[in-house]
């Protein structure tokens, strides 16, 4: 059923392989914008009317106000359920654990006698959080994005997810109960476009933020980008991908296991195995067949492995199989060979690594203590995933002392003077009777 790409005896060149040779699904942000754009608009100029209109026109509900109320966050916790409750709590816990540790400090760099450079890492002071609702309703979500800001340091955070028909216009009740667990007691009943025009400009009820994260279909895709610049953003999340690079030391069993389950998450998840192992390749498409025909979601689990974007990839080396997890740069890549963590290290692109067969990517998806908001369709080749720098501004803090400045003061004035600034070069000589020496 999955496609098969055979790389054997092609000539891989020096500077990596062509990544349109690999599977890709596309999606087609820019024709969403011009729908989202006047979605935006109105939010902007009516605010909470706006969204009350679209929570009617797009999710059926009748609102009478979109911040929800702190009873139905304790009533949602009340009614979690407490294993589920545990689960959260423990990914929550590996979670503070990792990003708290790696919160960058501030370096401080003596240039010269009197002149420092301090990196100095800021918190962001408003952030919105946006969740999906409808089919995916994903708590372990709410607990990536919030964890990072919280252990930045973001004084202010508000989480927006649609309202939904059947709880009585409210979001999800495992959405609320993960707030509220996280401690989170700001939370909206907006989705879509609406939800990101809400954050960026602001209404009645809810303050402007400064950034917005989280994941979203393409409306919420569009709104991003459409309102990036006035908020900052993390990243377009795209369709989820696994690329599984394995040897014949792989165990087929869960090669597919892994690949079914992010194809789980959408007909456009991609699920990509590339291997040096032609009898691995066949012994995954037996057991890719056997097990999506014993699992849940089956026509969406076919509908993703069979799509374009699936396949699995035959490699004559190691090396080249590294050349090609490079050039696709997955959203996750599990390595899946010998002596796993030594190929791990080598490779360059990937939103994140798991290393060998006890670290498959469902792992990741709710308690590793890693993030699972990772960068998606070829972004990996420049973008890191969620993390407390997500969240963090490097200020550059820049302290000289008269001597400091006077030893460089002539350098300064020549650089001014070298691209017909003077004014430049006279704020330098301003601060000095003397005339500056030259050379
Ligand atoms: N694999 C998804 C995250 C997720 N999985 C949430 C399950 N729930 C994108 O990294
Ligand atoms: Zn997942």
């Amino acid at each position: 059923m999955i496609s098969r790409i055979d790389l054997r005896g092609t000539a891989f060149p020096e500077g990596g392989i062509d990544r349109d040779l690999l599977p890709r699904a596309e999606l087609d942000v820019e024709a969403a914008l011009e729908k989202v754009r006047p979605i935006c608009d109105d939010v902007r100029h009516r605010g909470t009317a706006a969204l009350i209109e679209y929570a009617r026109r797009f999710d059926g509900v009748t609102l009478d106000r979109v911040r929800v109320p702190a009873d139905a966050l304790t009533r949602a916790l009340a009614g979690l359920d407490p294993a589920v409750r545990a689960a959260l709590e423990e990914s929550i816990r590996r979670a503070r654990l990792v990003h708290r540790e790696q919160r960058r400090t501030d370096v401080t760099t003596r240039v010269v006698p009197g002149g420092t450079v301090t990196e100095r890492w800021v918190p962001v002071e408003r952030v919105g959080l946006y969740v999906p609702g409808g089919n995916a309703v994903y708590p372990s979500s709410v607990v990536m994005n919030v964890v990072p800001a919280q252990e930045a340091g973001v004084g202010s955070l508000a989480v927006s997810s649609p309202p939904q028909a059947d709880f009585d216009g409210l979001p999800h009740p495992t959405i609320l109960a993960a707030c509220a667990l996280l401690g989170v007691d700001e939370v909206y009943a907006a989705g879509g476009a609406q939800a990101i025009a809400m954050f960026a400009h602001g209404t009645e009820e809810c303050r402007p933020v400064n950034l917005v994260t989280g994941p979203g279909n393409i409306w919420v895709a569009a709104a991003k980008r459409l309102l990036k610049g006035r908020i900052g953003i993390d990243a377009e999340a795209g369709p989820t991908e696994i690329a599984v690079l394995a040897d014949d030391t792989a165990d087929p069993v869960h090669v597919a296991a892994d690949l079914i389950s992010q194809a789980e998450h959408d007909t456009l998840a991609a699920a990509v195995l590339v291997t040096t192992s032609p009898a691995l390749a066949d012994a995954v498409a037996a057991e890719l067949d056997r097990q999506v025909a014993a699992t849940k979601h089956t026509e969406r689990i076919t509908e993703a492995l069979t799509g374009k974007q699936s396949a699995v990839v035959l490699v004559d080396t190691l090396d080249q199989g590294l050349a090609v997890v490079d050039a696709y740069a997955a959203e996750h890549l599990e390595i899946q060979t010998a002596d796993a963590a030594a190929v791990a290290a080598r490779v360059r692109n990937a939103g994140a690594v798991f290393v060998g067969p006890y670290a498959p990517v469902s792992l990741g998806d709710y308690a590793a203590g890693s993030n699972h908001v990772l960068p998606t369709g070829g972004c990996a080749c420049h973008s890191s995933g969620l993390s407390v720098q997500s969240f963090l501004r490097g200020i550059h803090v820049v302290d000289y002392t008269r001597d400091a400045l006077a030893e460089v003061a002539h350098h300064v004035v020549t650089l001014a003077e070298a691209e017909d600034l003077p004014a430049h070069g006279a704020a330098i000589k301003a601060r000095f009777e003397w005339k500056v020496p030259q050379g």
